[in-house]
């Protein structure tokens, strides 16, 4: 392939803000879910999701850490994508995320387009980290 893969992970480079509840840390399932709104950011491999949904997007991509505290950081290199079963969640366009570390995320967004950038964003990015 000719673009090398620092240039391919670029162009997934995303931000917004998304409903998220982490559900198993490290293998452990988590009594409870917590739902919150929270700024997301999706870049160089990494998602990182923020403690609030506040953080205005005016240089959020590019150094997020400056803006808020993240709370929870997603290495996306062996990580697993799926749209989540029905009974995971009772809400609609529910992902499922799975790190390598053996945690898992549920993130969720009303908007069915939304949600499906997100989907093929995080996808293409497992999918670029784990090629080689
Ligand atoms: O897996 P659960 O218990 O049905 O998840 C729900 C709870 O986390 C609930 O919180 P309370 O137990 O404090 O009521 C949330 O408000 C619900 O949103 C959770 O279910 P959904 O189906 O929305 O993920």
């Amino acid at each position: 392939q000719a673009s090398p893969p620092e240039e391919k992970i670029k162009t997934l480079d995303k931000a917004g803000v998304l409903h998220r509840t982490k559900t198993v840390d490290k293998g452990k399932r988590l009594r409870k879910k917590n739902w919150s709104a929270s700024w997301t950011v999706l870049e160089g491999g990494i998602l990182t999701f923020f403690k609030d949904s506040k953080t205005s997007t005016a240089g959020g991509l590019r150094q997020p850490s400056k803006l808020s505290t993240p709370e929870y950081t997603v290495e996306l290199k062996g990580a697993s994508l799926a749209w989540a079963p029905k009974d995971k969640s009772s809400k609609k366009n529910v992902l499922e995320l799975r790190s390598r570390d053996g945690s898992e995320y549920l993130i969720q967004h009303d908007s069915e387009a939304i949600i499906s950038t997100w989907h093929k964003a995080i996808a293409q990015g497992i999918q670029e980290l784990s090629a080689d």
